[in-house]
């Protein structure tokens, strides 16, 4: 018995001296994010003009009831009516409460009419979830550029028990990924959100803008940033294990700096598209390397096989592990292919034949694994 209560008020002791102490008020705000497009301050209007009528209300019940309450209380010798179908109160009742009503859904439809409206976008960026980093695509000038967008993993491995990190030194802890997302600045966006396995959300609270991003359904909504900048979000539903390790960035800038990002994305795109599909016969070295980057980054491996290949929690292992030790096909087609029904994804839509060559050469000659080497046309061979 004792020692709950004990815990108990240190709990309480350490919270009250949270919300005194100056550093954590500082970054302790009441409202929604400051909106940074139109249709966010729309919303946030409306926001208050709801939040306002609630208060109003509130206000006033109250104060008639405790008015009521001791002004016409027992001990003083108040006898309650008993007057039964009065024409005029219910007509009160019924009007007022309609006008409140009619206020709230007029502005609200008009704002709701408004979020759904993506008509005469400027540019569209197909937006998916995975579990769970995000991939976007963009059309430059016919040629797909497509990236995924995942958490920065120092952040990740910085979160695990024990990592021995002070994670309140961390600037945008969780927050920060390897490749932003990047949009110009005044132009209408259209966002087409889906996924790729379950139902994960697409939220930017500065821009107002969240949906659900649903597998087997195509959403659509629309962003019209009014300042540059670099705005934060997460995924807002959950979806597993990695839930709170999936967030957005969105790196907002002019509309020629935009241009020269998605150009040289372009050539990027060009180059990694070559390069995968050339019969060009890589070193191990090479392989390695670029094996680790994806491990760490764009795959996202490590989040549950471990940076080591030590597994995380109830996913194995991979350092001495069968598949990964044993023939080639067999360690190709679970990372293609993935393993229905369990958390290993077919990475075959993410990844390029270069790429998963490389990480599966990475994974069979890491952590003490000594396996054979695969080249990106072992993995074509296979598709
Ligand atoms: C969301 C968690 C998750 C991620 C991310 C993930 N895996 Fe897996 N992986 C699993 C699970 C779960 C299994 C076990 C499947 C089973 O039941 O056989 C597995 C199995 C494997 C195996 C077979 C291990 C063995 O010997 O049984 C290999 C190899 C593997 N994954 C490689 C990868 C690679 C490469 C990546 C990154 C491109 C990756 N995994 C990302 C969850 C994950
Ligand atoms: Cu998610």
């Amino acid at each position: 018995m004792k020692l709950p209560f004990k815990r108990m008020t240190q709990t309480i002791s350490t919270l009250l001296l949270m919300i005194v102490s100056g550093s954590v008020l500082a970054e302790y705000k009441l409202n929604f994010q400051e909106p940074v497009t139109a249709l966010g301050q729309e919303i946030f209007d409306l926001h208050m003009l709801v939040f306002w009528i609630c208060v109003w209300i509130a206000v006033a019940v109250f104060a008639v009831m405790f008015y009521s309450m001791y002004a016409h209380r027992k001990s003083r010798g108040a006898v309650s009516a008993d007057f039964h179908e009065n024409t005029t109160v219910e007509i009160i009742w019924t009007i007022v409460p309609f006008i409140i009503l009619l206020s709230v859904a007029i502005p609200a439809t008009s704002t709701l009419i408004d979020i759904e409206d993506a008509s005469d976008s400027d540019l569209t960026i197909k937006v998916t979830g995975l579990q769970w980093k995000w991939k976007y695509e963009y059309d430059a000038d016919g040629t797909p550029v497509s990236f995924i967008s995942s958490l920065n993993p120092e952040h990740k491995l910085a979160s695990a028990r024990n990592s021995g990190v002070d994670v309140t030194k961390i600037k945008n802890y969780l927050l920060e990924v390897d490749n932003m997302m990047v949009i110009p600045v005044n132009k209408k966006v259209r966002l087409l959100v889906t996924s790729d396995d379950v139902i994960h959300s697409w939220w930017v609270p500065a821009f107002a803008t969240k949906k659900d991003a649903i597998p087997g359904y195509v959403n659509e909504i629309w962003t019209k940033v009014e300042k540059v900048g670099i705005y934060r979000g997460q995924c807002a539903e959950l979806c597993g294990k990695d839930h709170a390790f999936m967030p957005i960035v969105v790196k907002v800038v002019e509309e020629a700096e935009y241009n020269t990002w998605l150009a040289a994305r372009k050539v990027e795109a060009v180059a990694a598209a070559a390069e995968a599909a050339s019969d060009k016969v890589w070193s191990k070295e090479e392989l390695i390397a670029r094996g680790e980057k994806i491990y760490m980054g764009k795959g996202g491996c490590f989040g549950c096989h471990g940076a080591n290949g030590e597994g995380v929690a109830v996913f194995p292992k991979l350092a001495g592990s069968a598949i990964a030790t044993g023939p080639a096909e067999g360690h190709i087609d679970i990372v293609k292919n993935g393993k229905p029904g369990t958390a290993m994804a077919a990475f075959s839509s993410q990844l390029n034949d270069l790429e998963l060559a490389s990480v599966i050469t990475f994974e069979r000659n890491s952590w003490g694994n000594t396996a054979s080497v695969v080249q990106p046309a072992d993995i074509k061979a296979a598709r």
